[in-house]
């Protein structure tokens, strides 16, 4: 990820993501403490922070923010709550020097659905569409310039639900970018009111 100044008049960088369930964060920040020591030229995300990108957004603006909202309400109504089960550690790229630490991740059918529908909300409010294949993960780390490959330990988190989707602010910072959410949309749609 590069440190680039935002062009003029684009002063949000912005991404499309489902937040790591509650239930799972604690062994996520377990296998971060866990991983630390035996590999060390990764610099590790915030725990707090682990979600699943499904659409980067990059730097734009608030009317772009805005426009983005009614579609990616829709498209997060029109998917059920999701199961994922997190499993296996890996990098990109798969082999060479590697640059990011993942997290693996199963995901139902529908969360390729949804993700498709994020990037046909992407394109249709004026982004360039996306050509890389979506691989569902779970970012842990980064390597700097002296990566070098060493054995990963088989971890297996178990699963939880994911019930929402959520429009991210990022903010890019040396100690380490911070993520907050903008907007939040319940997967299959609001919860009916009571009464
Ligand atoms: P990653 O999880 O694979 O690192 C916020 O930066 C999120 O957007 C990260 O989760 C990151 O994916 C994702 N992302 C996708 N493409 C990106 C890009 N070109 N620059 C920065 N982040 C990107």
């Amino acid at each position: 990820m590069t440190a680039e100044p935002p062009p003029r008049e684009k002063a949000i960088r912005a991404f499309v993501a489902l937040p790591l369930p509650d239930t799972l964060r604690p062994a996520v920040a377990e296998t971060i403490r866990r991983l630390t020591p035996s590999l060390p030229g990764v610099r590790f995300v915030r725990d707090e922070g682990v979600h699943v990108t499904l659409r980067f957004l990059g730097w734009t603006r608030a009317d772009t923010i805005a426009a983005l909202e009614a579609p990616l309400r829709a498209a997060a109504a029109a998917c059920p709550p999701l199961d994922v089960a997190v499993r296996g550690l890996g990098t990109f790229p798969e082999r060479g020097r590697p640059r990011v630490l993942w997290l693996g991740l199963g995901v139902p059918r529908a969360a390729a659905a949804l993700q498709a529908a994020c990037e046909r909300a992407a394109v249709g409010a004026g982004f360039e569409p996306e050509t890389r294949s979506f691989h569902p993960h779970l970012t842990l780390g980064r390597w700097g310039d002296r990566a070098r490959r060493l054995p990963l330990p088989d971890v297996d988190l178990g699963s939880a639900p994911v019930r929402e989707l959520v429009l991210y602010r990022s903010e890019l910072r040396p100690s380490g970018s911070i993520y907050t959410p903008l907007a939040v949309f319940p997967l299959g749609g609001a919860p009916a009111p009571l009464g």
